[in-house]
Formats: structure tokens, sequence, C-alpha cells
């Protein structure tokens, strides 16, 4: 298989989730600013979308999506319990958080990342992320992971997609749940592995 990523960009999540899963993934870097991968390929006759991340299964087959590809990686390697089984409410669990971090979180950082966007959007974006990691502050009380004690794919991309907070000075430490995952999560062997490979050492850059 073959994952396209960009340094620090939400396919750390998927990055991460093929670390933990033991999953022998080939990396291939993409410049998102000139559309092109290391070699010069054009990414968009790899994923029409132009966007990572992007797995290339080795039967040719194109996967996209973040929360599609880390439930992929998962259900490849189902002993390592990255995510619950299909059918349990666990399961519909991580669905529910994965397309909460995906429209919520992750979507909510756009004007964040786009010079253009006027002051006032950008304004909205962190107040309406901030009462969004209220809630995850709260929905963490007592728990270390966001299943509750097992560690899953939902948290991957938690991590991924709070790690581009110290860009826009959003404070996490005053919601001590948050931080505490952040830190639980950062130190699992498979995250670190995964934030050397891309050249980061604390965190994603976007
Ligand atoms: N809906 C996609 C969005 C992926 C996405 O936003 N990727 C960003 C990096 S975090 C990207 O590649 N942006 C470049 C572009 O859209 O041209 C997913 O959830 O996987």
């Amino acid at each position: 298989m073959k994952l396209y990523y960009s340094k620090g960009a939400c396919s750390l999540s998927p990055h991460i989730v093929a670390l933990e899963a033991g999953l022998a993934v080939e990396l291939v870097s993409v410049d998102l600013r000139t559309g092109t991968t290391f070699d010069g390929t054009d990414f968009k006759k790899v994923n029409p979308k132009g966007y990572v991340p992007t797995l290339v299964l080795d039967n040719g087959e194109t996967l996209t999506e973040g929360p599609a590809i880390v439930q992929y990686l998962a259900d490849q390697v189902p002993n390592k319990a990255l995510i619950p089984g299909h059918g349990s409410l666990a399961r519909y669990r991580a669905i529910e958080w994965l397309n909460f971090i995906s429209t919520e979180l992750h979507k909510s950082f756009g004007p964040l990342f786009t010079p253009q966007a006027p002051e006032a959007s950008k304004v909205a974006a962190k107040e309406n992320l901030g009462k969004r990691l209220d809630y995850v502050n709260q929905e963490l009380n007592g728990k270390e992971y966001l299943l509750g004690s097992q560690f899953s794919v939902a948290d991957a991309y938690l991590f991924t997609v709070l790690s581009w907070t110290p860009h826009f000075q959003i404070d996490l430490s005053s919601r001590a749940n948050v931080a505490a995952f952040m830190e639980r999560v950062r130190i699992r062997p498979a995250v670190q592995a995964a934030l050397r490979a891309e050249g980061l050492t604390s965190g994603g850059n976007n």
C-alpha cells in the first residue's frame, strides 16, 4: 500500500494508524503548494480531488477521505483493536467521533490556514473551535481516550488535528483533559515514529 501524505497534514492520522497497526505502508510525499509528488508526478492523476491523505492499495484501487482510510487500515488488523468490530454500538461511537473531528474540528481550521480569508472568519473559526474543544474536554473527563481505555483511530485523528492549535494560539492548557490526552497520545511509540518519519518533533503543521 502507498500512503500519499504531506508533512504534518491530516494525513498524519492514517500514518499513525498504519504504524499502530504494524502495516507495511510506503509513504509518498506530496507538495500541496505545487500539487506534485516528490518525483514531480501530478498528484491529481493519483487523486483527482488533489488532497491528502490518499491510500493506493496493492490492487491499484485508490481510497480517499481520512475517516474512510483509517477505518480501512484498522480493519486490516482486527486483533490490534484500533476500531471496534462491525455492527457494535462502539463501532458507531468511533464513526460518530470521526465525523465530529472531520466536520466540527478539521474543517473549522480552514479559514485559519487560508491567508486571504477575512479576519472576521478567522475570529469566528477560533470561537467555534473553542466551543468544540470545551465539549471534547468534557467528554474526555475520566477517560484516557475518546472511546475509553482503548486507543482508536479517532484518537489518531483528534491528535493530528489538535496538533495544529499552537500555530493559531488556541490554548489547550486551560482544557486539562485535552492537554493530558495530547501528551498521552504523543508519547505512544507509533506516534513518535510517525512524527519522526515526517520530520516533526512535537506535532503536526496542517
Ligand atoms: N475531506 C478530506 C480533506 C482532506 C484535507 O483537507 N487535506 C488537506 C491537508 S490537511 C489538503 O491536502 N489540502 C490541499 C488541497 O485541498 O488542495 C479528508 O477528510 O480526507
